[in-house]
C-alpha cells in the first residue's frame, strides 16, 4: 500500500515538473516560429579504425594515435591514445592480447583494427595517464566554425640493436569547415606512407560530428 501511495505522489509531482517546464518553455514557441540555434562548437569524433604495413617485414610497435582541433593556437586542443610502452623493452604480445606495456607483434599486409588491441589515454604522445584498454580507438574533441581537425597516427618498431625506425607515419588535415560543414560532417579517409625505407603503411579514419554544443 505504502510503495503504491508513493509512487501516486511520484508520478504527480513529475506532472507538476513537467508542465512549470512547458511553462518555461512556451516562449520560444511564440507566433514569430521556433528560434533555430545556431551551435557555438560541434563535438567531433575522429575513429582510428585500421593500420596495415607493407614490406616492413615484422615489427614490434609501439605507438600514438591524435587528434585535434586545430586553427587557432588558443583553442587548439591535442588528445592522443597510445600503446605499446615506451622506448624499454618490456616483451612482444599479440595485437589482441598485448599487455600495456608489452610492444604489439605486427606482420605485412595484415589489416589490425585499432579497437581490438589496449589503447591508453593522454595528452602526451606515448605516455600513459589511464590504464589501457580495447574499444578506445575514438576520439573526442570540441571543433569551432572555421577551425580544422587533424588526425595523426604513429607507430614505431622498437629494434634492440640499432636506433627503432618508424613504421607508419600519417597525417589526415580536413580542409577548414564552415559551421554548416561540420554540421553534417562524416568522412571516411584513408590516410597512406609511400615507403621509406621501413615500408609503406595505410590508415583508415572516420572524422564525424556526433554533437552540437549551443
Ligand atoms: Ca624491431
Ligand atoms: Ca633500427
Amino acid at each position: 500500500m505504502r510503495s503504491s501511495r508513493n509512487s501516486v505522489a511520484h508520478v504527480a509531482a513529475l506532472a507538476v515538473g513537467a508542465s512549470l517546464m512547458g511553462g518555461a518553455l512556451a516562449p520560444h514557441a511564440s507566433a514569430a516560429g521556433p528560434v533555430k540555434l545556431v551551435p557555438k562548437a560541434y563535438v567531433v569524433e575522429v575513429s582510428f579504425n585500421t593500420i596495415r604495413l607493407d614490406g616492413s617485414g615484422g615489427i614490434e610497435a609501439y605507438g600514438t594515435l591524435a587528434a585535434e582541433s586545430w586553427g587557432d593556437p588558443a583553442d587548439n586542443v591535442k588528445l592522443h591514445r597510445n600503446f605499446g610502452g615506451f622506448e624499454d623493452l618490456n616483451g612482444v604480445g599479440a595485437w589482441h592480447s598485448a599487455g600495456p606495456t608489452e610492444k604489439r607483434d605486427m606482420e605485412d599486409g595484415v589489416t589490425y583494427r585499432f579497437a581490438d588491441t589496449g589503447l591508453c589515454n593522454s595528452t602526451e604522445s606515448y605516455f600513459c595517464s589511464t590504464t589501457d584498454y580495447k574499444n578506445n580507438n575514438k576520439i573526442r574533441i570540441t571543433v569551432k566554425p572555421n577551425r580544422t581537425v587533424s588526425a595523426l597516427a604513429t607507430v614505431n618498431d622498437y629494434d634492440l640493436l640499432s636506433g627503432d625506425d618508424r613504421a607508419c607515419a600519417v597525417t589526415a588535415r580536413l580542409p577548414w569547415l564552415t559551421a554548416a560543414e561540420l554540421y553534417d560532417l562524416d568522412r571516411n579517409i584513408s590516410a597512406g606512407m609511400a615507403d621509406d625505407g621501413n615500408g609503406s603503411c595505410g590508415v583508415g579514419l572516420t572524422i564525424k560530428t556526433v554533437d552540437y554544443i549551443y
